[in-house]
Formats: structure tokens, C-alpha cells, sequence
């Protein structure tokens, strides 16, 4: 399994701003652009059935290319997906996880959070983590070290792989693949089972693949434009 290389952050350099010059967008090309773009947002669903079907790899790996292109704290770039495609590996993700979710669905998580959790129809059992041909293991880096140990701080790491994970869902998405934003609590095994750095905390594993043929999602519905926009 390949460790990537770790970024050298640019720390203290001074201003050296380039000229930023995109062709402004036509009007109706604009709109046009951005209502075919919500259209096709509204279609995504998170999918928890996956077909076993290989997904295209070069898809993912350009999906990951533009997650990687968010904004981020200081332009610390505080991320690393782990691509699974490994079955074993897969194997290891889901008993640990499996393990985690038996303790949390038989209490830990209190009554409140399952009440909230019943109409998603979530349980322990999470198919998903092998059945899905592929997962993205999102970690965050909590602060950067250096070959030789040194850290520097990290800004703003939890809204910048947040961030980044939208976009890696909406990548995903427009380029015909579903996912699942899977979140087992704790996720510390999964820094064990995959082998990474201290600095690096799991953030989320994202199963991607095709929806099953008998893929069911439960019946939401989204809060309208007026009840999540307010214009002043
Ligand atoms: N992590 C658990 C529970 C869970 C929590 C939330 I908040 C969800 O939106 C869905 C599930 C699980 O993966 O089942």
C-alpha cells in the first residue's frame, strides 16, 4: 500500500500573487449552467447497497484530483484519501467498524440519536464497507511533520476536509458514481488498519461503487430554497 509523500508546506514565504484572468461566463450560459447543475445535485442520493461492479478508477482517482483542489486554512492542504481497493483490506475496515457500530447501536449513542437516526434505517450491519468495489478513507491532518519530526500547525483542518469532502461527493456524483458518507465512531482502527501517520485522524470512509440493482434509500425530502436561504 503506497504511503503518499508528505507536502512541504510553503510556510513563510512572501506574496508572489500571479495574474488570474477567467473568461467571464455569458449570461445565459451562466444560467443555464448552474440550473442543469442543481438539477442534477437534487439526484444525488446517498446509496448504503452497492453493486459489486468495478467502478472506472480513473474516475475516482480524477474525482479525489478535484476534492483536492479546495479551498483549505492557509493553503495547508491538510488531506489524504486512502483509495481501498484492496478485498481484504476492505474485510478489516468493515469487522472493525462492524465492531464499533454494535457497541454505539446497543447504547452508546442514547435513545435521542437513534430516535433521529430510525428514519435513515441505519444499523449495525455495514454491507456497504465490501460490497462497494472502492473506499475513500478521508484522513485529516491535524498538523504537518516533517521527515525529521518537526510540526507546524495546521488551520482550519475540520472545515477544510469538510470542504473537500462536498466536492469529492459532488465529483463523485456528476461523473455517474454513488457513495456513502460513513462516519464509525471511534475511528481510530482505522488509522491502524491502514497504516497512517500520527498527525493523520480519519475523517470518514466513503464507499463508492454503483447502487445495487435493488438499491432502496429512504423517502427525504430536502428543505426548500426559502427555508435554507434568507437574502438581506
Ligand atoms: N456512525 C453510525 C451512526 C450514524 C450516525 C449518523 I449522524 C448518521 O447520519 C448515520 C449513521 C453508522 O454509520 O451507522
Amino acid at each position: 500500500m503506497s504511503i503518499p509523500t508528505q507536502w512541504t508546506p510553503t510556510h513563510g514565504e512572501p506574496f508572489r500573487p500571479v495574474p488570474y484572468r477567467p473568461p467571464r461566463m455569458p449570461l445565459q450560459e451562466s444560467l443555464a449552467r448552474a440550473a442543469e447543475l442543481r438539477e442534477r445535485m437534487d439526484g444525488r442520493r446517498t446509496v448504503r447497497q452497492f453493486s459489486a461492479d468495478p467502478v472506472p478508477e480513473q474516475v475516482v482517482r480524477d474525482a479525489v484530483a478535484c476534492a483536492a483542489t479546495a479551498p483549505s486554512g492557509a493553503h495547508q492542504q491538510p488531506w489524504t484519501f486512502v483509495l481501498v481497493k484492496d478485498p481484504e483490506v476492505r474485510r478489516r475496515i468493515r469487522a472493525a467498524a462492524e465492531e464499533e457500530e454494535q457497541l454505539s447501536y446497543a447504547g452508546r449513542l442514547g435513545e435521542e440519536w437513534l430516535a433521529a437516526l430510525r428514519p435513515l434505517g441505519t444499523d449495525e450491519v455495514k454491507p456497504h464497507l465490501t460490497d462497494a468495489p472502492a473506499l475513500i478513507v478521508v484522513f485529516q491532518q491535524r498538523y504537518w511533520l516533517g521527515e525529521g519530526g518537526e510540526k507546524r500547525k495546521h488551520y482550519y483542518v475540520d472545515e477544510s476536509v469538510g470542504i473537500a469532502v462536498g466536492m469529492l461527493l459532488s465529483a463523485l456524483h456528476l461523473s455517474g458514481l454513488a457513495a456513502l458518507v460513513h462516519t464509525p465512531s471511534p475511528m481510530r482502527f482505522l488509522s491502524e488498519v491502514l497504516g497512517r501517520p500520527v498527525n493523520e485522524k480519519a475523517f470518514a470512509v466513503i464507499p463508492v461503487g454503483y447502487p445495487a440493482d435493488d438499491c432502496q434509500v429512504p423517502d427525504l425530502v430536502r428543505k426548500s430554497l426559502d427555508q435554507v436561504l434568507v437574502e438581506v
